[in-house]
């Protein structure tokens, strides 16, 4: 039998009406969304922010003392005021600026970007690490207001300085507290950033098709949680010989002043990669971006930051050389074996760039001026690898020399990574002409600041040292110095300036300013919250380049 009876009609339009779209309520803004925002994006700008702060702070402190170093025999700050200042300088500049300004400010708002996630794997989680560094970074500088002023033994505390009797007063307990809280600030964001990237990677964003930067801070994050629980075990048994009656570190009663140098620089070396890893991330995205090229052998790229990163962890004692209580031989061999396969980074950076069609605008520049900062202090770090040279150079100038190369090269990628990724942040361009400005002014007063310290240092000139006679032969390599310092100032301030004045009057980026070729360039500028409205395929380490340019397709399987 056959029916012959028409269907039923079902009209959906009758139900339509009765689905009421939904308005979200008002959202906070201004401090309120400052305090209370557990948005990655709205972290990760914190941190920058907060980061730059400590930049200038440190830097306002650094001037001070190149002030003061400028003529022998100068009386603009008395030697404890000098101690302080070399102390809460170095702190600052590598606990709250170099490495949380990469890893937890770049790395907050660019990794769940990149990997096409909505938001970070546990986002209070990631609101209370933001508070804890930024309470810090309040106790290192609350040393200043206590009456025997703020910690004076440099940043790497060497036992027994540190000890109650040599040190007291709070402003060393402030400095241990805050290193401490900057330290578990840090933890926790290893933890989250290390659960995001294996848990919340988009469809089709397998491990080896994440950007380098993602992996140089999975890679960053995983040293992070090898080395900053010895730094705050170091620290913790540091408190018990202060205040508990301890002598973990004290040899009158049977301590090791040794035993915080093990503990100090089983942190400290990693420290160093911890900083520098995700710049040398940074840098990888704009050269491959402005060189309009995939990276030059991507999985080299990720093999080695690997290996330098399981290397890093086997170095520590070529800081204790002249302590006379390490193996030698076997640090030194470890120490060169880094330059392996930082070599090969640098033959992929070349690599990247070369027969690019290269965009030399201002974060290119910083790049740059990164590769060049970096080898140089790479290069003066082999030659202190040697423990013969470094029986000779140790505590001296040329050590100021090389690490400021080290640190400062990073620096330079790090105001590149500003330059390229604020139009994101933001909506709006920087100013070219001021960037190019304050590029060219920090280039040569960074050069200028540090270049004569080597020369300084071969003449024996030592480090942490106050003041200097007129006959030493230091005064025209010191007066060169601390000219740099000025210009630096000077180039410093111009970025700053393009910065704040950009964010208002910028020119407007749109989406994708660069053709860049990384997911963060799929969503709009600044990204809506949770991100992504929809997402390109992802078939290779590019995605946003494959939906652009159909017919240069990213090679996949190299
Ligand atoms: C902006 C330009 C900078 C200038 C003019 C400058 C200047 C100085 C000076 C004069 C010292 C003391 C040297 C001594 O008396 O032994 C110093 C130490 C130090 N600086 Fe800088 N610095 C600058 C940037 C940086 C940056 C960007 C970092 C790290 C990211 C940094 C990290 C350190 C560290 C770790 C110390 C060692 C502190 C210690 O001896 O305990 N500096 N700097
Ligand atoms: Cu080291």
């Amino acid at each position: 039998m056959t029916i012959l009876e028409e269907r039923p009609q079902f009209a959906f339009e009758a139900h339509e009406a009765s689905l009421m779209e939904i308005v979200p309520g008002p959202r906070p803004h201004g401090i309120v969304k400052f305090v209370t925002s557990t948005d990655h994006k709205q972290i990760g700008l914190n941190y920058l922010f907060t980061g730059l702060a400590g930049f200038l702070v440190a830097g306002l402190m650094a001037l001070v003392m190149r002030t003061q170093l400028i003529v022998p025999n100068n009386h603009f700050v008395t030697e404890n005021v000098y101690n302080e200042m070399f102390t809460i300088h170095g702190t600052l500049m590598l606990f709250v600026f170099a490495g949380p300004f990469a890893f937890a400010g770049f790395g907050n708002y660019l990794v769940p970007l990149m990997i096409g996630a909505p938001d970070m794997a546990f986002p209070r989680f990631n609101n209370l690490s933001y508070w804890l560094y930024l309470g810090g970074f309040s106790l290192l500088l609350a040393g200043f207001l206590t009456n025997n002023g703020a910690a004076q033994f440099g940043w790497f505390g060497y036992a027994p300085l540190t000890e109650a009797i040599h040190s007291p007063g709070p402003g060393a307990d402030l400095w241990i507290v805050g290193i401490g809280l900057t330290g578990f600030s840090g933890i926790f964001t290893a933890v989250n950033i290390i659960t995001t990237v294996f848990t919340l990677r988009a469809p089709g964003m397998v491990m080896f098709r994440m950007p380098i930067f993602v992996w140089n801070i999975l890679v960053t994050m995983f040293l992070i949680l090898l080395a900053f629980p010895v730094l705050t075990a170091a620290m913790a048994l540091l408190w018990i010989d202060r205040h508990l009656g301890g002598n973990f570190y004290n040899a009158n009663k049977g301590g090791q002043p040794i035993l915080w140098q093990n503990l100090f620089w089983f942190f400290g070396h990693p420290e160093v990669y911890i900083i520098a890893l995700p710049y040398f991330g940074v840098a990888t995205e704009i050269l491959a971006t402005m060189s309009r090229k995939p990276v030059f052998g991507y999985k080299g790229m990720i093999a080695a930051t690997l290996s330098i990163g399981a290397l890093a962890m086997g170095v520590w004692a070529h800081h204790m050389y002249t302590t006379g209580a390490v193996l030698l031989p076997f640090f030194a061999a470890m120490s060169l074996l880094i330059a392996v396969p930082t070599g090969i980074k640098f033959f992929n950076w070349i690599g990247t760039m070369w027969r690019g069609t290269i965009v030399l605008n201002t974060a290119m520049l910083f790049c740059l001026g990164f590769l060049a900062m970096f080898l140089f202090g790479g290069i003066t770090g082999v030659i202190l690898a040697q423990p013969v040279l470094d029986f000779q150079l140790h505590n001296t100038y040329f050590v100021v020399a090389h690490f400021h190369y080290v640190l400062i090269g990073a620096v330079m990628a790090g105001f590149g990574g500003l330059y390229y990724w604020l139009p994101k942040m933001t909506g709006r361009k920087l100013s070219e002409k001021w960037g190019k400005l304050g590029f060219a002014l920090l280039f040569i007063g960074f050069n200028l600041t540090f270049f004569p310290q080597h020369d300084l240092g071969l003449r024996g000139m030592p480090r942490r040292i106050e003041t200097y006679n007129a006959g030493m032969g230091w005064n025209f390599l010191n007066e060169l110095s601390s000219i740099g310092a000025y210009i630096t100032a000077i180039g410093v301030l111009v970025n700053a300036w393009n910065i704040f004045t950009s964010w208002r009057h910028g020119e407007i980026a749109g989406d994708n300013p660069w053709d860049g070729q990384t997911l963060e360039w799929a969503c709009s500028s600044p990204p809506p919250d949770h991100n992504f409205e929809a997402l390109p395929p992802i078939r290779s380490e590019r995605p946003v380049w494959d939906a652009n340019h159909p017919d240069m397709l990213t090679k996949v399987g190299h």
